[in-house]
């Protein structure tokens, strides 16, 4: 069984090409990775790699995440400047035995230590909506301006399931801020005897339910995983109403180890891909084939 599914609209064309790698015996290690970078390499997106969005003081920092789900290993990179491909640096972190979760100067290091290419991620345009921002009092910028994470779950013919993340963070962030993205259990976690799964949204909120592990332990006791990601993002949002706070934004994605897939989310629409096609979810849990047309606007 082989099957693969990432979060958002700008996710399709790396979905859609790491399927057919992995119908022509790619591991999902690589499926992943090929599907993560693709959106890494894009300056269009902006909320992901180069191009991403600027902290408060004009830098692009990211967070990104690799787990191997056979073996529980993984590798994450935080707040790092200039590492191209963040995914990269994060697969090679995998699979130490200590050291496998670096920030800052020293993911950065290990960037370079491992030959890894580095450039300067702003752009022209990412710069543009800083100045813009600074000037517009980025005290009224909400959580949830301008900041989505790729998050690719892939399975392959061994049955590995593997988990990829990356991201340019919130936008305006204080510099240093680390989200869920990075942090098992919270952007991302993968096992393959019952799931893997990852998340997107508001970091802080991700990691006060440690969402993706509560999602693959929901799949542990025998949940589908369309109903483990409702029921893990409903009780978050449960919890939090009981402590006087909005529900939040978040959607979540998972994939079983036969090959299922399923997504909730508390946005009014969310657009995933999955192996060759594009699907939307809504907080009523209607999951279905996206047409192009409903999604003008939304990466
Ligand atoms: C973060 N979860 O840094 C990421 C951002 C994101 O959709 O996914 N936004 O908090």
């Amino acid at each position: 069984m082989r099957a693969i599914i990432g979060t958002w609209k700008m996710s399709r064309a790396g979905i859609f090409e790491a399927h057919r790698m992995l119908q022509d015996g790619a591991s999902a290690g690589d499926a992943v990775v090929h599907a993560v970078t693709r959106v890494e390499d894009e300056p269009a997106f902006c909320s992901v790699g180069y191009g991403g969005l600027p902290d408060r003081d004009g830098h692009v920092t990211t967070d990104a995440a690799y787990m191997d789900g056979n073996t529980l290993r993984m590798g994450a990179i935080a707040s790092a400047e200039n590492i191209k491909n963040p995914i990269l640096a994060a697969r090679l972190l995998c699979g130490r035995e200590i050291n496998c979760l670096l920030a800052g100067r020293g993911a950065e290091l290990f960037a370079i230590r491992q030959g890894l290419a580095m450039r300067d991620m702003r752009t022209e345009e990412s710069m543009r909506r800083w100045r813009q921002a600074a000037q517009e009092q980025p005290e009224r910028l909400t959580a949830y301006t301008g900041h989505d994470t790729v998050c690719v779950l892939g399975l392959d013919d061994a049955r590995n399931l593997v988990a990829g993340v990356s991201t340019s963070g919130l936008f305006m962030k204080d510099p240093g801020r680390v989200g869920d993205s990075p942090i098992i259990g919270s952007g991302f976690y993968a096992d393959s005897r019952y799931g893997a799964a990852a998340a997107t949204g508001l970091g802080e909120d991700i990691m006060r339910g440690c969402l993706s592990y509560e999602i693959v332990s929901l799949m542990k006791r025998g949940m589908d995983p369309k109903a483990a990601c409702e029921e893990a993002l409903r009780a978050l949002s449960a919890r939090k109403l009981e402590l006087g706070e909005d529900a939040g934004s978040i959607s979540v994605i998972a994939l079983s180890p036969d090959g299922r897939f399923g997504a909730a989310t508390t946005l009014p629409l969310f657009p995933f891909a999955a192996n060759d096609a594009l699907y939307v979810t809504d907080p009523e849990g209607k999951m279905r084939p996206a047409a192009d047309d409903e999604l003008e606007g939304i990466d």
